[in-house]
């Protein structure tokens, strides 16, 4: 019998007409508007998406952030289908399996230096969850339990769980939530169109928007804030690219009070700027990391927290027999998850995928601000294989014109992906310049069409 994938399209889905979709609750989704027209996909391969009447669409933005290798590699394929036929699952508190250890040092491997301990999850969300309650332990098992404030920024995305919507400061993803998790303080965003508008790669100006946390540690005392945490790159909020400097001036103002750094590099992680972190490209080493995503190459959830070798230690002082971190999940180190994010890590070596962003910014650079002065492009902000394309709204209809963009090109064979006003690009990091080419006049002839 045929596998699924070669069977024609029309045999592996059935037509949407048949398929009743009253059920399915969609996430971060216009429901009803999207149930009156959907866009259902149904097969991958490489840099395209098939749509269930097989048409192709270029995938400009890996899936959603995550399929770094592109889409169905062979390898990753292989590796899923393996481990489900030779062990579904193992628990994973007071057991393992090998693939979890493996996979731990194959990830410390590409880690930045001293950052050498792997802490599994199955999301961003969760990744964020864990580093937070692990700076919070981390102080208290040191004797600084004071240390309990948390410090976000306004503008970051850091999940959709408790604690990552109150470090997070998008007001969509709070405002109907109520008051959140206490004790949590923001600095200013890094978002200056007025000096840094259409810069190509990090803006000259903003090193001193890092002051902010002197401000907040001169309200709260130093003592009593445990952790700072940002995305080197904001992704979801518009892709905003760090100041010159501004990381750097975060780092030296958290060792300088005795505060933990966390970096959330579930966009940024494995390869999208060129190194496999972004902490690698900026010279800027956290003191916990945060990762998902492009881990398993999107194939199968799965998260992590990347901790410095001296902050795992700091738990291994109590007797030999306790539990040193009360926190783990069902499906932490999940045999799927294992299989697949070795056969990611593998696919990425093989094909210098963590850094060839390196070879292809250039190109994506002077293509994306080729966009400035098409039709209601306000800013053009790029790093690494990152591309932003900030618009004027619309009056009345925030988000609206980008949508409308973002539609067009789906009808057009291109999927972009747009947050507010501001489409964003990220495409698998096995891009080829043509595509680059294609996905950026698509969104010229777009920009040409709406209103
Ligand atoms: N932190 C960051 C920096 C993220 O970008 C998460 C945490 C949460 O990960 P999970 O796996 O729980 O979704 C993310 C996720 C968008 C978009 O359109 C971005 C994300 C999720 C959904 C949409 O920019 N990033
Ligand atoms: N809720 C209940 C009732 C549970 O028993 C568990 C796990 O055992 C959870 C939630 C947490 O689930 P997970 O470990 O998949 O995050």
């Amino acid at each position: 019998m045929n596998k699924p994938s070669d069977l024609p399209l029309s045999a592996t889905v059935a037509p949407s007409a048949a398929r009743p979709m009253d059920a399915f609750w969609m996430p971060f989704t216009a429901n009803r508007q999207f149930k009156k027209a959907p866009r259902l996909l149904a097969k991958a391969s490489g840099m395209h998406y098939w749509d269930a009447d097989g048409r192709e669409i270029l995938d400009g933005v890996a899936g959603l952030w995550c399929v770094n290798a592109g889409h169905n590699r062979p390898k990753i394929v292989a590796a899923i289908q393996a481990q489900a036929a030779e062990m579904d699952y193992a628990p994973p508190f007071q057991m393992g399996h090998p693939l979890a250890f493996e996979l731990a040092e194959a990830v410390a491997r590409i880690a930045p230096a001293g950052m050498g301990k792997v802490f599994f999850t199955n999301s961003g969300s969760e990744s964020v969850e864990t580093a937070l309650k692990m700076a919070l332990a981390y102080h208290r098992v040191r004797g600084e339990g004071q240390r309990t404030r948390l410090i976000g920024r306004e503008r970051g995305y850091h999940g959709v769980n408790f604690g990552g919507i109150s470090v997070g400061g998008i007001v969509a993803n709070r405002k109907m939530f109520g008051a959140m998790i206490a004790g949590v303080d923001h600095l200013r965003h890094t978002h200056d169109p007025a000096r840094n508008a259409f810069s190509v790669g990090q803006p000259a100006h903003g090193a001193d928007f890092a002051d902010d946390l002197e401000r907040l540690c001169a309200l709260h005392d130093p003592s009593t804030i445990a952790a700072v945490i940002v995305e080197p790159i904001a992704g979801s909020t518009g892709v905003l690219i760090p100041p010159q400097g501004y990381l750097q001036r975060l780092r030296e103002i958290c060792d300088k009070h005795g505060i933990l750094l966390i970096f959330d590099e579930v966009i940024t992680g494995f390869g999208r700027t060129g190194q496999p972190f972004a902490a690698q490209t900026f010279g800027v080493t956290p003191d916990l990391m945060t990762v998902a995503k492009g881990l398993t190459n999107g194939a199968v959830p799965m998260g992590a927290v990347i901790a410095r070798d001296a902050i795992h230690d700091a738990f291994m002082n109590g007797p030999e027999h306790l539990i040193e971190f009360f926190h783990g999940y069902t499906y932490s180190a999940h045999p799927l998850a294992c299989a697949a994010g070795l056969a990611t890590l593998e696919t990425y070596a093989d094909e210098g995928l963590l850094t060839r962003a390196q070879q292809l910014q250039g190109l994506m650079a002077e293509q994306l601000h080729g966009l400035r002065g098409a039709p209601h492009v306000i800013d053009v902000r790029n790093f690494g294989l990152v591309g932003g394309v900030e618009l004027a709204p619309r009056p009345g209809e925030p988000g609206k014109r980008a949508f409308e963009v973002f539609l067009d090109c789906y009808a057009n064979g291109v999927l972009i992906r747009t947050t507010g006003d501001t489409i964003a690009m990220s495409p698998p990091l096995i891009i080829e310049p043509a595509h680059i080419e294609r996905i950026v006049a698509t969104v010229r002839a777009a920009l040409g069409r709406v209103a």
